[in-house]
Order: C-alpha cells, then sequence, then structure tokens
C-alpha cells in the first residue's frame, strides 16, 4: 500500500506536478475555481450597495481548496463547512442561484432566505457560524456513516482561529478513539479575523491532531492540481484504513475578514497574490477557451443576481 503519510509532502507536491491533469479537468477545475472568485467578487459588491443582509465572508483566493478537495466526492458524501461557506458551497453544487437568492435574504434561496451568507442546509451540505461548532456534528454523522457501513465520506473544513475552541480536540479525541471515517480539513490562512496566527496559536498546528494520533500532512499547495492529488492521497488513506486524516493547507485569503476588517500588511498580501492558484491555472488553459469559461460565469452570475433582486422576500411568519 501506499505510505500516505510518511513521504515528504513538497516532494510529492513535485512529482504530481509533472503528471498534469487532462486538459478538459483543468478546464473544469478553472470553471468552478472561476465562478467561486467572480460570485464572490459580486457578493462584496453586492454588499456594499446594501443588498445584503447579515454579514458575509468571502472566500477569494481561497478556492482551490475547495475545488481540489471536493472534486472527490460522490453525491453520499457529506460536507461540513463554517461561517467561510461560499466557496465550499459552490464547489460541492454549483448551486448559483440557490446561494445568491440565499445570501440576499429572498424565499428562492437555499433555506428560504433564513439562513444566510452562513447558515445553509443543502442536500449533504451543512454550515453553522459557531466557530468549531459543526466539528462534533460532522464527527456524529460520521460515527453514523460508519455504523451503516454506508462508505460515506465525511469532510469538515476549520480555520486556523478555530482550534483555540475546545470542541475540537473533544472531537479529534473521539474520532481517533472510534477510527472514523472523516476527513478535517484546516484551512490555515494566518489570520483568525484581523489576529495573526502566530500571536494566538502555541506550537504546531499539525502537532494538536497528531498528538491524538491522526495521521496528519501540513503542505502550502501552489495549485489546485496540487489540492486534488492531496485529497486523493487522504480519502485512500481514510478508505484503507477506515481512520481519520487531517490535512492542513497553508492560504491565504485576499480578500479581508469579512468586509473591511483588514490590517494586513499589503507587502504580504502583494507576495500571495503573486502565487495566485486561479491565475496560475488560468495561464495553463488556452485563451479563447479560458475566455469563453468566464463569458459564461459572468452571465451566469448576472441572471443569478436579477433573479434574486427580482424574487420575493420570505413572509414574517415564516421567520418567526
Ligand atoms: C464561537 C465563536 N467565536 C467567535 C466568532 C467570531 N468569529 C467569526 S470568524 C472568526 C475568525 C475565524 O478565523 P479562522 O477560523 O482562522 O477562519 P478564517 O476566517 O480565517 O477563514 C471569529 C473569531 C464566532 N463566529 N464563533
Amino acid at each position: 500500500m501506499i505510505d500516505y503519510v510518511k513521504q515528504d509532502p513538497i516532494a510529492a507536491l513535485e512529482q504530481r506536478r509533472l503528471s498534469t491533469l487532462a486538459t478538459a479537468r483543468l478546464e473544469q477545475f478553472y470553471r468552478s475555481m472561476f465562478l467561486i472568485r467572480y460570485f464572490e467578487e459580486r457578493v462584496l459588491e453586492l454588499f456594499s450597495e446594501g443588498q445584503l443582509f447579515g454579514t458575509t465572508h468571502a472566500y477569494i483566493g481561497q478556492e482551490a481548496n475547495a475545488v481540489g478537495l471536493l472534486s472527490h466526492l460522490t453525491r453520499d458524501d457529506i460536507v461540513f463547512s463554517n461561517h467561510r461557506c461560499h466557496g465550499h458551497y459552490l464547489a460541492y453544487s454549483d448551486d448559483v442561484d440557490g446561494l445568491l437568492a440565499e445570501i440576499m435574504g429572498r424565499e428562492s434561496g437555499i433555506c428560504g432566505g433564513k439562513g444566510g451568507s452562513q447558515h445553509i442546509c443543502a442536500g449533504n451540505f451543512y454550515t453553522n457560524g459557531v466557530l468549531g461548532g459543526i466539528v462534533p456534528c460532522a464527527a456524529g454523522i460520521a460515527l453514523a456513516e460508519k455504523q451503516k457501513h454506508s462508505g460515506a465520506k465525511v469532510i469538515v473544513f476549520i480555520g486556523d482561529g478555530a482550534l483555540g475552541e475546545g470542541v475540537i480536540y473533544e472531537t479529534f479525541n473521539i474520532a481517533a478513539l472510534w477510527s472514523l471515517p472523516m476527513l478535517f480539513v484546516v484551512e490555515n490562512n494566518f489570520y483568525a479575523q484581523s489576529t495573526p496566527s502566530r500571536l494566538q496559536l502555541s506550537g504546531e498546528i499539525a502537532a494538536r491532531p497528531q498528538a491524538f494520533g491522526i495521521e496528519t500532512v501540513q503542505c502550502r499547495p501552489a495549485s489546485v492540481e496540487d489540492v486534488h492529488g492531496l485529497a486523493g492521497e487522504a480519502w485512500a488513506y481514510i478508505e484503507h484504513e477506515r481512520k481519520p486524516f487531517c490535512l492542513i493547507l497553508d492560504t491565504y485569503r485576499f480578500c479581508p475578514h469579512s468586509k473591511s476588517d483588514d490590517h494586513r500588511d499589503s507587502a504580504e498580501i502583494a507576495a500571495w497574490q503573486a502565487r495566485d492558484p486561479l491565475r496560475r491555472l488560468a495561464q495553463q488553459l488556452n485563451a479563447d477557451r479560458r475566455n469563453t469559461i468566464e463569458q459564461h460565469v459572468r452571465a451566469r452570475i448576472a441572471q443569478a443576481v436579477e433573479q434574486a433582486r427580482a424574487a420575493a422576500f420570505p413572509a414574517v411568519p415564516a421567520i418567526t
């Protein structure tokens, strides 16, 4: 069997880069990543125009994670996300209309306009705005799927800031003890809101799941292909071993935490933007094909905005 964990992750990434994925798949990845990016840019504009309710957290810069990780899922698999869930949801479902209407508080939204940006429940996709709160729920579902012998995979996304929540360690403990078939993904973007991780996390992130006996890989993927490859190995481990796995992806959000609360160094942001996985992928594609994909995505989103604007708000009794 492949030694999934012991190999040097960086060397493994280089090796994978040499074997490029088929063009059709790269175009599909690009379509999905561009869709998330452009959707989020429109959402931030709509927020500034006063078209949204509550708060909203964009995923700009981290798209390769959602697309690469979820590209392995089948319809029975289950996704648990967090406050920064739009990218995860679009990679899971491609449901632009439902998500936009939800964020704009319309009754045609995924949850009838009552969940908003952070609280989505659709198919096998669940999110919650309480940091870390959904992690034990993911373990509970993984236990249920294990007992049913369904073979369903469970993935839960957390940020590095959520590692301050004790419930995550209780879940690591139970997931390892009961050999739950689940993938913990830490999207380590080095900030919790505006607090740099180095000011609030002691030790190494990887040491935390490892302390509970969870196989863990941490790396800084450069591309969606890297994430896809890493995720494939993680899922293979979970499937063969029927044990949890933790993938820590060093990443960066190019946008503020929610709308305007950004105190980060502009040189740091620019350095990460220069390594943008979306731009990297764009450069690999044929320019005409890429333009066609982008035009199609822009048209879809423009239509979704118009539809959502025209849709009704939920009736007050439906909200209370
Ligand atoms: C229990 C709880 N405490 C505080 C918050 C407020 N809050 C929302 S997002 C966030 C920071 C999250 O950082 P991280 O987990 O690293 O995810 P990122 O936003 O970087 O994707 C905080 C403190 C919350 N939603 N829930």
